[in-house]
C-alpha cells in the first residue's frame, strides 16, 4: 500500500476556485474516477474525479475553502501497483490540450464551418475534450431565431459537466441538426445560421467543460473549463426552495442532475442547502426520504398531495369480516386510482335505437345456435365501435408519456370488461375492425371464458385502443365508466328498454340502448367525442351501415 496526495488540477487560468461540495469523507473507499469535490469559479463548476481507486485516509479541504492550483485535496491509500503506475501528470494534460489546439484560434477551438458563397454557417460541437459522445440536454434556439454571437444554442452534458454552447457566429437559424437526447462528438453539426460571416475568435467561447475521462486521461485530473462553458451562475438562480424554478433552471451540477434523473426527482421542488443555494446530492436524498416517509405514514399519496382516507376501526360498530383482496383486485385498486387521478374525465350520454338490431339479432338466434355461438348485443357494439374508430381516427389515439405528443393508432383493438370471480379483467379483441359478427361473438365468448377461468395470457390483455364495459345484462340506465389509461376512451353500456319515441307524428315503442362514453379530455375534445358517438349510435340504429 502507498499513500497518494490528490491535488487541485490545472485551473486553466483561473486564480482560485471555491470548494462548493465535498463528496467524500475519511474512511470512504473510492473507485477510480469517483467525484471527490466540486469546485467553482464565478463562471464554472466542475467535479474533480479521483485519479486512483483507494481509501481516503485524510481530507485537506472543507466546503467554502478557496484553493489554488496544486493545493492538496486529500490523501488516498492505494495499491502499490497504482502508485507505481504513471502518476497524474499535469504536464501530460497540458500537452494534450496543446495538441488539440492545433486547429484552434488563440488556443481555443474553432466551432464553425462556413459556406462563404451562401453565407450559411454551420455551428458545430466544439472540442468536448475527448472522443466520448456528450448528450444534448437542451436546445436553446428555434428555426427563425436571430442569434447574436455568444447566444446559447444548446446545452451539452457529460458525466462530469454541463456546458452551454454559445453561437460562434451571428445570424438567423435556418436549421437545427440535433434533437434533445442526441449524443454528439467534437465537430458534429448543431445548427446552421444564415447571415454574418463567421467570427473565428468567438468560437473561443464554446470551449468545453472538463474533458470526459478516456482511459488514457484517467490518471490526470481535469483542467478548469474556460469561461462561459457551464451552467449559469448562482446569481441567476432563484433559491430552489419550492416549486418556483423548473428542474432545468435549478442550480445543480451534473452529478446531482444525474441522481435526480435516476430517482425521478424534479429538482425545482428540492430545497437547496449548498453554498449560494446550490443543490447537493444530499438535498436530493433528503427530499426523497421525506417523500417516502410521508407516503408511508399516509400523509401523502404518490407525491400527489391528496390526503388519504382516515383509517377506521369498523369492528367498533358491529361484526365484520376482513377478506384479502385477490391479486387482480389489488391491481384494479392501482389502475383505477391511477386513471382517476391522472385522467381528466368527461362523460357523454346518448341512446341508440336498437329496435332493428334486436329484431335482426333474434332472427339469427337459430343460426347462432347451429354455429355454437351466442349472439348477444355485444358483438354488434364491438363492430360499431371499431367502425366508428376507423371513421373518426381522432378517437383512436393515446397521449404520449412525454405529454407533448399524440400517438395515432393505425390498428383497432377493442377491450371488453369481463366480470370474473377474481375481479375485473379486460381482454382485448385484436383487429376488431377486420372481423365479422360471428367471429367477434366467438372471440368474445372465448376471451370471457378464459378470463373467468384464469387462463388469459398477458398478451390477451394488451394493446387495447378502446374499451367496452357492458352492464346491459345486469341493469341500470347509465353509468360513467373510468377510462382504462393509456387508452383515451371507454364506453359504458346499460340495459336496453322499450321507450315511447316521438317520430314527428306519433309515439312509437322503440328499444333504446343507453350508452355513455367517458374520455380523456387531455387527448380528446368534446366535439371529437360528439362526432365519434353520433357515428357509433347511427351505426347501431341502422346496422345496414355496417356493410358500407
Ligand atoms: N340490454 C339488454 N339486454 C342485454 C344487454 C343490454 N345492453 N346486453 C346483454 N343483454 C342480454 C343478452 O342479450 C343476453 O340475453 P340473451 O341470451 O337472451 O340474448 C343476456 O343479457 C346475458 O348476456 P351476457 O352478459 O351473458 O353476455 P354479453 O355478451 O352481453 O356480455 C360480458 C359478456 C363478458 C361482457 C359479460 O358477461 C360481463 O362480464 N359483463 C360485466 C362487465 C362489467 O363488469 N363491467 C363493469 C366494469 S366497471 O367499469
Amino acid at each position: 500500500m502507498a499513500t497518494e496526495t490528490v491535488l487541485v488540477p490545472d485551473l486553466g487560468g483561473a486564480e482560485s476556485v471555491d470548494v462548493i461540495e465535498v463528496c467524500v469523507a475519511v474512511g470512504d473507499v473510492l473507485e477510480l474516477e469517483q467525484s471527490i469535490v466540486v469546485l467553482e469559479t464565478d463562471k464554472a463548476s466542475m467535479e474533480i474525479p479521483s485519479p486512483y481507486a483507494g481509501k481516503v485516509v485524510a481530507m485537506h479541504v472543507n466546503e467554502g475553502d478557496s484553493l489554488t492550483e496544486g493545493a492538496a485535496l486529500l490523501e488516498l491509500e492505494v495499491e502499490d501497483a497504482q502508485a507505481s503506475a504513471e502518476p497524474p501528470a499535469e504536464t501530460e494534460t497540458e500537452v494534450k490540450v496543446e495538441a488539440k489546439s492545433e486547429s484552434t484560434v488563440d488556443g481555443t477551438p474553432v466551432a464553425v464551418e462556413a459556406n462563404s458563397e451562401t453565407t450559411e454557417t454551420t455551428l458545430t460541437t466544439p472540442d468536448v475534450g475527448g472522443d466520448e459522445a456528450v448528450e444534448v440536454i437542451e436546445i436553446c434556439v428555434s428555426i427563425g431565431d436571430v442569434l447574436s454571437e455568444g447566444d446559447s444554442i444548446v446545452v451539452l452534458e457529460s458525466d462530469k459537466a454541463s456546458m452551454e454552447i454559445p453561437a460562434a457566429s451571428a445570424g438567423e437559424v435556418v436549421s437545427i441538426s440535433v434533437v434533445e437526447g442526441d449524443k454528439v462528438v467534437t465537430g458534429d453539426a448543431l445548427v446552421v445560421v444564415k447571415g454574418d460571416a463567421p467570427v473565428a475568435a468567438s468560437a473561443a467561447k464554446a470551449s468545453p467543460a472538463p474533458a470526459p475521462a478516456t482511459p488514457a486521461e484517467i490518471v490526470r485530473t481535469p483542467s478548469v473549463p474556460a469561461p462561459e462553458t457551464v451552467q449559469s451562475s448562482p446569481a441567476q438562480q432563484p433559491a430552489a426552495s419550492g416549486s418556483s424554478v423548473s428542474s432545468a433552471e435549478a442550480y445543480a451540477g451534473p452529478a446531482v442532475r444525474k441522481l435526480a434523473r435516476q430517482l425521478g426527482v424534479d429538482l425545482g421542488r428540492v430545497k437547496a442547502t449548498g453554498p449560494k443555494d446550490r443543490l447537493t446530492r444530499e438535498d436530493v436524498r433528503t427530499y426523497v426520504q421525506n417523500v417516502v416517509a410521508q407516503v408511508e405514514s399516509g400523509k401523502l399519496q404518490s407525491g400527489s398531495g391528496i390526503p388519504t382516507i382516515p383509517a377506521v376501526d369498523f369492528a367498533k360498530f358491529g361484526e365484520i369480516e376482513t377478506v384479502k383482496l385477490s391479486k387482480i383486485g389489488k391491481l384494479t385498486v392501482q389502475s383505477m386510482s391511477r386513471s382517476w387521478l391522472n385522467v381528466p374525465h368527461v362523460t357523454q350520454f346518448d341512446e341508440a335505437d336498437i329496435t332493428e338490431l334486436e329484431s335482426f339479432r333474434k332472427s339469427m338466434k337459430a343460426e347462432a345456435e347451429k354455429r355454437g355461438v351466442r349472439l348477444t348485443p355485444l358483438p354488434f357494439l364491438i363492430k360499431a365501435a371499431a367502425a366508428a374508430l376507423r371513421q373518426e381516427p381522432s378517437f383512436n389515439v393515446s397521449l404520449h408519456n412525454d405529454g407533448e405528443h399524440i400517438v395515432h393508432k393505425k390498428y383497432v383493438n377493442i377491450g371488453i370488461a369481463v366480470d370474473t370471480p377474481n375481479g375485473l379483467l379486460v381482454p382485448v379483441i385484436k383487429d376488431a375492425d377486420k372481423k365479422g359478427l360471428w367471429q367477434l361473438a366467438a372471440e368474445t365468448a372465448e376471451l370471457a371464458e378464459k378470463a373467468r377461468t384464469g387462463k388469459l395470457l398477458p398478451g390477451d390483455m394488451q394493446g387495447g385502443c378502446f374499451t367496452i364495459s357492458s352492464l346491459g345484462a345486469i341493469g341500470g340506465n347509465g353509468f360513467t365508466p373510468i377510462v382504462n389509461a393509456p387508452e383515451v376512451a371507454i364506453m359504458g353500456v346499460s340495459k336496453a328498454q322499450i321507450k315511447p319515441i316521438w317520430n314527428g307524428s306519433e309515439f312509437l315503442p322503440r328499444q333504446m340502448l343507453p350508452l355513455t362514453v367517458s374520455y380523456d379530455h387531455r387527448a380528446i375534445n368534446g366535439a371529437d367525442c360528439g362526432r365519434f358517438f353520433t357515428c357509433l349510435v347511427a351505426l347501431l340504429s341502422d346496422i345496414r351501415r355496417f356493410a358500407l
